[in-house]
């Protein structure tokens, strides 16, 4: 079986390594080409994000095979790897092994199961996120790696126990239950507007595994603080998607409103610009090389 690394820096060197990494929101094949163009190491395939962009709420709307073709597309545009946000396995077991072993086919190179149940909704709505009973969500963890035996593919275990309330005994009792169940990872997470539950998390867990994080609603907190409490990967969840989403309310105000496009060419990419995030250079150097030459 073809590893599931991708770069010289595989997701798992990175996520297992001593330094904090950085992953990057994206959303269809433009922006995920985006974010490696700017340097970012590894890709989050953001369900938010991605269902979003297909005009779906974060609710399990978008289907789990809808989720894996716009993942495709992002892994056919960049080489660094892909953490793909795999929401709770849209099922039991059976489901989320059966969406991991298709995103790994499409060049995944991870993918974060959080515990919830089916359908979830986003971490930021409402209060009402029911979590799933630690042993059957222990069993969705077991069959993914069963599944996929390639060590390289990463499973990252998400837990929402301070999301919905039920305190940090819970959350670390849960990071304990999924580390047996052979997650590669933790991911905790968090609703409040400052990273204290997220830093007295780490000082309980002791890095037993590795821990991710994804400072959307504590993003006043210094990058030092995740260094110095030995967090591996901060995940910039959904910020090209909030980008992409100012600017284009922006540009289409103004063009209503002036019912003209000569003010704000300035002030939008040039058609260059996404020409070459999309290679088409390859395309030219391609036709060079295989159409008969006159
Ligand atoms: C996502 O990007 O879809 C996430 C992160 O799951 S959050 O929206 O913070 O729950
Ligand atoms: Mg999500």
């Amino acid at each position: 079986m073809i590893s599931a690394g991708r770069t010289a820096e595989s997701l798992l060197q990175l996520i297992t390594a001593s330094e904090l990494t950085f992953a990057m929101e994206g959303h269809d094949g433009l922006s995920a080409a985006v974010v490696e163009h700017a340097g970012f190491k590894v890709l989050w395939a953001s369900g938010l994000s991605i269902s979003s962009s297909l005009g779906y709420r974060d609710a399990n709307e978008a289907s789990w095979s809808e989720v894996v073709n716009v993942v495709e597309r992002m892994a056919d545009a960049v080489q660094i790897p892909i953490l793909v946000d795999g929401d709770s396995g849209f099922g039991n077991f059976n489901n989320a092994r059966l969406m991991a072993s298709k995103l790994r086919r499409c060049g995944a190179s991870g993918i974060c199961l959080e515990d919830k149940v089916f359908p979830k909704m986003n971490s930021f709505v409402g209060d009402r996120h029911p979590l799933a009973e630690t042993a059957e969500f222990c069993g969705r963890l077991k069959a993914i790696k069963d599944r996929i035996p390639d060590p390289e593919f990463v499973l990252v275990a998400r837990i929402e126990a301070l999301i919905a309330g039920q305190g940090m005994d819970e959350a670390l009792a849960r990071a304990y239950a999924y580390a047996e169940a052979g997650a590669d990872a933790i991911l905790i997470h968090s609703r409040r507007s400052d990273a204290e539950e997220i830093l007295a998390f780490t000082r309980a867990w002791q890095n037993r595994l590795p821990v991710v994080i994804v400072p959307t609603k504590y993003y006043r907190t210094p990058v030092s603080a995740y260094r110095a409490a030995g967090i591996s990967m901060v995940i910039w969840a959904n910020h090209n998607l909030r980008a992409a989403t100012a600017a284009m309310c922006h540009i289409c105000g103004r063009i209503v409103r002036e019912e003209t496009i000569a003010g704000i060419e300035s002030e939008v990419a040039t058609l260059d610009e996404v020409f070459d995030l999309l290679k088409y250079q390859e395309l030219a150097a391609a036709e060079e090389r295989y159409l008969p030459q006159k």
